[in-house]
């Protein structure tokens, strides 16, 4: 596959800022964040949001950092190393998800932000309040280039639950009246054997993105992969279909390559990136 240009050695590279939960698994949340970053020649920031307690099997509990050491973290990095993209991933609260946007906007950030409304793990753990659904539809979302979410989510934010191609169109049209220019429904938990077909709307036109599936249970830490790779792409200047394209296949290798560890479910992984780069 086509991959991101590579900043020569010793240039500095283009920056994404992540804003996301740490995952002491080190499959997901931040974790999967740099992985996808380095492996595509981007220099991650971080503010982190949380600190889950995980393994392979599941979340025990989880930590909240401060809002107002949320906001912090991105005053301190935005104006002194700069950033050409951003995305969030667990933000937990409301209390943080509202610091997130209100430094957003402080800060008068112009540049594309892909917002993965991360709700719970894969095994069902609650990794948002409840109560922190209308900070994200009203305050996070109006400011979002693209968001991510999954037929859960979707569920959770605009009350669709998506079957079929049309259901996902509903779903489509319901996300984007909630203000992000783009969304983007993926299909990965479809009833569909072959295909994993994700659909992005800009509130005129529909892509359709379909992936072939890759059979295995080794895929923690997938739906941060693809945002990550959709905002490294667009940190260099993709078209959010383009970046959209990019990062499903950069997940569907992700997946091919995923490795089984612990009891329970294995990350995927992006380290082929490693030997592919090495031929
Ligand atoms: O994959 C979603 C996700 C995001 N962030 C953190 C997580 C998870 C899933 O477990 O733990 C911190």
């Amino acid at each position: 596959m086509e991959f991101l240009p590579l900043a020569p050695p010793a240039a500095t590279p283009a920056r994404v800022l992540t804003i996301a939960g740490s995952d002491s698994g080190g499959g997901a949340g931040i974790q999967a964040d740099m992985r996808t970053f380095a492996l595509l020649g981007v220099h991650a920031c971080v503010a982190v949001s949380a600190v889950t307690v995980q393994n392979t099997v599941g979340v025990s509990s989880f930590h909240e950092v401060p809002a107002d050491t949320v906001a912090a973290q991105i005053e301190a990095v935005v104006p002194d190393i700069g950033i050409q993209a951003a995305k969030t991933g667990m933000l937990a609260s409301a209390q943080i998800i509202t610091a997130v946007a209100d430094t957003w906007r402080r800060l008068g950030l112009t540049v594309p932000l892909v917002v993965d409304p991360v709700s719970a793990s894969m095994h069902g753990d609650a990794l948002l309040a409840s109560s922190a659904l209308d900070a994200l539809r009203d305050k996070l979302f109006p400011l979002a280039t693209l968001v991510t979410p999954n037929l859960h989510e979707v569920r959770l934010l605009v009350g669709i639950d998506v079957v079929d191609a049309e259901s996902q169109r509903a779903a489509a049209r319901a996300l984007h009246a909630l203000g992000p220019r783009w969304a983007l429904v993926k299909g990965g938990h479809l009833p569909s054997a072959q295909y994993s077909p994700d659909l992005l709307f800009d509130g005129t036109d529909f892509h359709e993105f379909s992936g072939p599936r890759v059979a295995t249970t080794d895929d923690h830490g997938a739906g941060d992969t693809l945002a990550a790779a959709t905002a490294s792409a667009l940190a260099h200047g993709f078209t959010v279909p383009d970046a959209v394209a990019f990062a499903k296949r950069w997940v569907t290798q992700c997946l091919r390559a995923a490795y089984p560890l612990g009891r329970g479910h294995g990350p995927v992984s992006p380290l082929f990136r490693l030997s592919a780069s090495t031929r």
